[in-house]
Parts: C-alpha cells; structure tokens; sequence
C-alpha cells in the first residue's frame, strides 16, 4: 500500500502540535551522581574500547556495527516514528521486533521515551521540554540526564495522552521485564555472539559491541537534541529552532531532518527526500513490502513546497 496523507483525524489530541509556555522559570540544577559517574565511566569505557578495535576478530567489527544499526532501528522506526508519533502502524511480529531493538538501545523503556519525547514536541524549547535546547549545547546533549527534571517537565508531561501505549500489550511487556531485559540485549547478547560464534574474547566483544557501540548509538540520538537544534539551514519553519543536519542524518539512519520533523512530525519518514541517508524509512517501507507495516503517512509535496515558500529560510 502507498503512503497516505491520515489528515486531521488526531489532531484535537495531537501530542506533536508545539505549545509555548509562558516565561521560564530556572531551577537549581539538582546533580543526579549516580548518573554522572555512569556516564563517565560509560565513555571513558568506549575510550579504552578503541584500543581493542585492532586486537579483535574482523566480524566483531562487523557485528559491532550491525549491533549499533540494530539498536538504533529500535529507536528510529520503534520508539520515535511507531510510537511516539505514530506517523505508520506496526503488526504484533513487527511490535515485538522493534521492542527487542529498543531495548538494545537501552535509552529508558518505550513508554518513558514516548512520553518525554512528546512533551519535546508540544513544549520545545521551553522549560517543559526535558532536553530544552535554551539551556545550551551540555544540557541539550547530556545534561538533562544528569539532572532532575525540571518540574514544568513532569507538570505538563502530565497533559499529554498516553493512552495509545498503556493500550499497547508489547508496550506493557516491555516495561515490565525492561530492567532484565536490558541487561540480556544491551550487554550478555552482543557479548556472547561473537564469544560463541568466532571464538573472540569475552573482553573484546563486550567493550567493542556492548560498551563502544552502545556509547556510539547514545550519543547519536544526543546530537540530535544538541547539534541539529542549535545549528543548520530551516528550509520548512525558519521560527524554529530544529535545523537540517546531514551529519547526524547520517549518523541516525535519517534523523537529522529535524527542521522538517518539527514542522511536521507526523510524516513516517521525516525527511521530504524519501530513501536519501534514511535507512530508517528503507526499513519501514520493506516493513510495510512484507505486510508488516501500514498507513504510512506522508505529507504530499505540494503542501511541503507551499510551507516551504510560506515560513522557510529560502534554503
Ligand atoms: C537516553 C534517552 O539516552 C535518549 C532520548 C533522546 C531523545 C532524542 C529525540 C530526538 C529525535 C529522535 C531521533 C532518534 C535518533 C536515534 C538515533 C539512533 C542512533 N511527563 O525520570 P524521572 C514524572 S536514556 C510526565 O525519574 P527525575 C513521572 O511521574 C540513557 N511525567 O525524573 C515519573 O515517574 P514514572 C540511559 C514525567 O527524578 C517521575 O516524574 N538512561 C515525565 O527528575 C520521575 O521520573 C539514563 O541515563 C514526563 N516527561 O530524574 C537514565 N518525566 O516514570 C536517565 C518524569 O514512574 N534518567 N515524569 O511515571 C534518569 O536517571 C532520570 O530520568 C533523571 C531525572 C535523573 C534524568
Ligand atoms: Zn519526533
Ligand atoms: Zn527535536
């Protein structure tokens, strides 16, 4: 089945519609240290993992990398496209795939990623959104894990409907198991594949597909939040923040449009150039080849060229 335009449907309980806040209200910064000692020791554990790289079995490369698009398709096609926005519909087989994915990632559940990227959407770039650019390029990227949240977060977080997940039994499971789960498909699998298969080290494998990859899969999504909301060309809305980035389009398996995702967030494929560095949207469209996959919204061109024409940077 084609792509198609769902129109106005959902609108009056559309999530992704953005909503100012009114002033900012700055908080005391609140140190989560258990956090800040995870992640560092994270990244300096993905330093040390690059001076394995030439000690180790060229599939561990292979895996490594097949490892990090892997998990990134859980994040892409699975908790950003599926469910957050639902801009397609997934078949039970395909739900459970790309749980499976997500988990790799290890980037919280489905419900909270859903959830805190929401409030993103309809309270960007304010204090309600949980990565507000406005607070600089750390904050953006890393920081607000590093944090609580401000309460404005969780005050309007509150407003937004989630009721679409709490339906969603592969949702539910997920959450429940999350914390067993994340363990086995973010650190025992991709270490025990290459350990059981070619016969690489445990040590090896588990920095280079579990620690390496997972820092890489992290920071990637962070460079959307930082990078591509703070710097780059707004063809579609140049009163936003979200800029094209092909970079971390690149780095994303096609999530650095994001001047034209934030303008309209509900096209499956979040870019107007179709398979161009999208993996993500080749992954989807084989998903729906198969059966798997439906409705697939898509803005038409003419609407995108007169929004363009309308509110774009001219670039
Ligand atoms: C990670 C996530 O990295 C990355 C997401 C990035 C998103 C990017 C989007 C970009 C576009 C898409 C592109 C994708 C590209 C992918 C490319 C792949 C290569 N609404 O959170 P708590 C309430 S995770 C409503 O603990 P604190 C709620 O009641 C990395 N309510 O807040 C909640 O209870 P519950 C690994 C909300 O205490 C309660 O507050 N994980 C909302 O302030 C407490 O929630 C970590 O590092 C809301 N939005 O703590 C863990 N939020 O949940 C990091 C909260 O029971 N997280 N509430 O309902 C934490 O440790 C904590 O969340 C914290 C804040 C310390 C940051
Ligand atoms: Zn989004
Ligand atoms: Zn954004």
């Amino acid at each position: 089945m084609e792509p198609t335009n769902r129109g106005n449907e959902i609108k009056d309980m559309d999530p992704c519609i953005t909503e100012k806040t009114a002033g900012s209200k700055r908080q005391p910064l609140n140190i989560v240290w258990r956090n800040v000692v995870l992640m560092t020791a994270l990244h300096l554990g993905a330093v040390y993992s690059l001076t394995l790289i030439h000690k180790s079995h060229h599939l561990t490369w292979i895996w490594t990398v097949f490892y990090y698009l892997f998990s990134a398709m859980g994040i892409t096609a699975g908790a950003h496209r599926l469910w957050s926005h639902r801009s397609y519909r997934a078949k039970t087989p395909l739900r459970v795939l790309l749980a499976v994915m997500q988990t790799a990632a290890f980037q919280n559940d489905i419900l909270d990623w859903a959830r805190d990227h929401r409030v993103h959407h309809k309270y960007s770039e304010t204090d309600a959104d949980p990565h507000n650019a406005r607070r600089g390029f750390f904050f953006a990227h890393i920081g607000w894990l590093l944090v609580k949240k401000h309460p404005d977060v969780k005050e309007k977080g509150k407003l937004i409907s989630l009721s679409d997940l709490y339906a969603d039994k592969v949702v539910m499971t997920q959450r429940r198991y999350y914390r067993v789960a994340v363990i086995l498909m973010c650190f025992v699998v991709p270490t025990f594949v290459p350990y059981l298969f070619w016969g690489e080290s445990l040590w090896n494998a588990y920095f280079l597909a579990g620690i390496l990859r997972y820092c890489a899969t992290l920071n990637a999504t962070w460079n959307v939040n930082s990078f591509a909301h703070l710097w780059g060309p707004k063809p579609y809305d140049k009163t936003i923040n979200p800029s094209e980035n092909m970079g971390v389009a690149f780095s994303t398996i096609g999530e650095g449009f994001h001047n034209y995702h934030h303008t309209f967030p509900h096209d499956y494929s979040t870019s107007e150039y179709g398979w161009r560095l999208n993996l993500t949207t080749v992954f989807i469209d084989f998903m729906a080849r198969i059966g798997q996959a439906s409705e697939r919204r898509k803005i038409p061109p003419e609407v995108v060229l007169k929004r363009k024409q309308r509110t774009g940077d001219g670039s």
